[in-house]
């Protein structure tokens, strides 16, 4: 799977657009991951020149909603402990180095989605979903662990604008396990004074505005109002909402939880959606694919 991404890589000229008087720069995704996938490229080629033959593996569990699956699944429990057959599979098979199980789990029976998550060897978490991993990122041991790929794309981007972190007051909205919690973590540990607000927050509007840096996970179309935005701010715009659009063949299109137009005029920096963050997820999974691989072989070299 990494090897087919990997092919059609080609080096983007920079990460950032140029702007014009006092608009926002926009920080490309789109730019910025192929400078990742990039670098993964000659370092999948490195390995493969030492390790003949060997090949950086990941593997993406879809637990789905299919009428044929369905068949099979009758209890809460079987549907579990089909997930959990495969994922302890994949766990012991040394020629995967990394696991992730699609969000959210589409089953007909609920399944508990923290058991599934922790059932992945941290080894192979790529994810850094399990709660050793997660554990690791909130106490600060970041090089002993996998970041999780959608908040690890934020920190690329940032780092992308030339603005550094330490210090400043980093605003994240959302705290969900897979992006806003570990934003916090990491903004935090890179040194920022964070402030993690959620669906009870009381005046959003306040808090964003005291934001150098702000990074919005919520699922709530174009929420944040441009006018909330501190002048100059770095703004990263997880979300990814499809809205009615008549225009559109599709009859719909996606924005993110900021509205990017009014957003545009006040922050220094903005993350375009589509092309922003998403882009950056993908590159991140990559990136922490690679490094799974890279200590398995470390592990394993004599073996090899
Ligand atoms: P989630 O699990 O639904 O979490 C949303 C978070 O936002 C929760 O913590 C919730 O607060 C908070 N929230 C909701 N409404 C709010 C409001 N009005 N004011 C303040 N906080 C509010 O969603 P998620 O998985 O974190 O995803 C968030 C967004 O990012 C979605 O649009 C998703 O599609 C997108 N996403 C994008 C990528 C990517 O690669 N670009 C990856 C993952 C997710 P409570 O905790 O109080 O409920
Ligand atoms: N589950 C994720 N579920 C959904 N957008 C992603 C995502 C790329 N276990 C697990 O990858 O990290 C995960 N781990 N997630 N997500 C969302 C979430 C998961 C979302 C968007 C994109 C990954 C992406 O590339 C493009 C963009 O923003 O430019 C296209 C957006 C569009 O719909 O046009």
């Amino acid at each position: 799977m990494l090897s087919s991404v990997t092919h059609s890589l080609r080096l983007g000229a920079s990460g950032c657009q140029g702007s014009m008087r006092s608009m926002a720069t926009v920080i490309s995704g789109n730019k910025t991951s192929k400078l990742v996938r990039e670098r993964l490229k000659n370092e999948v080629e490195k390995m493969r020149s030492q390790f003949s033959g060997f090949r950086p593996s990941l593997v993406v569990l879809q637990v789905g909603d299919r009428d044929d699956s369905n068949l099979y699944i009758s209890t809460k429990l079987k549907a579990a402990a089909e997930v959990l057959h495969s994922i302890m599979s994949v766990n012991e098979n040394l020629s995967v180095h990394g696991l992730i199980v699609q969000l959210p789990l589409d089953s007909v029976n609920p399944i508990n989605t923290e058991l599934i998550t922790n059932a992945v060897s941290p080894d192979k978490d790529v994810d850094g979903l399990s709660c050793i991993n997660a554990g690791k990122l909130s106490r600060g041991d970041l090089g002993d662990c996998f970041i999780p790929c959608t908040p690890n794309g934020c920190m690329e981007l940032i780092r992308q604008t030339g603005v550094s972190v330490a210090g400043k007051h980093a605003v994240v909205i959302g705290r969900s396990k897979i992006v806003g919690a570990p934003m916090h973590d990491l903004l935090l540990w890179n040194h920022a004074t964070v402030t993690t607000c959620h669906s009870k927050t009381p005046d959003l509007p306040e808090q964003v505005s005291r934001a150098d840096i702000l990074v919005v996970g919520a699922g709530r179309a174009e929420m944040v109002s441009g006018q909330w935005v501190k002048d100059g701010a770095v703004v990263i715009d997880c979300g990814i909402n499809h809205v009615p659009d008549e225009t559109k063949a599709s009859g719909k299109r996606v924005v993110g939880d900021v509205h990017y137009a009014s957003a545009k005029q006040r922050a220094g920096f903005i993350t375009p959606v589509p092309g922003g963050v998403g882009p950056m997820t993908v590159a991140m999974l990559m990136e922490n694919t690679v490094q799974s691989a890279q200590r398995f072989l470390l592990k394993n070299q004599s073996r090899w």
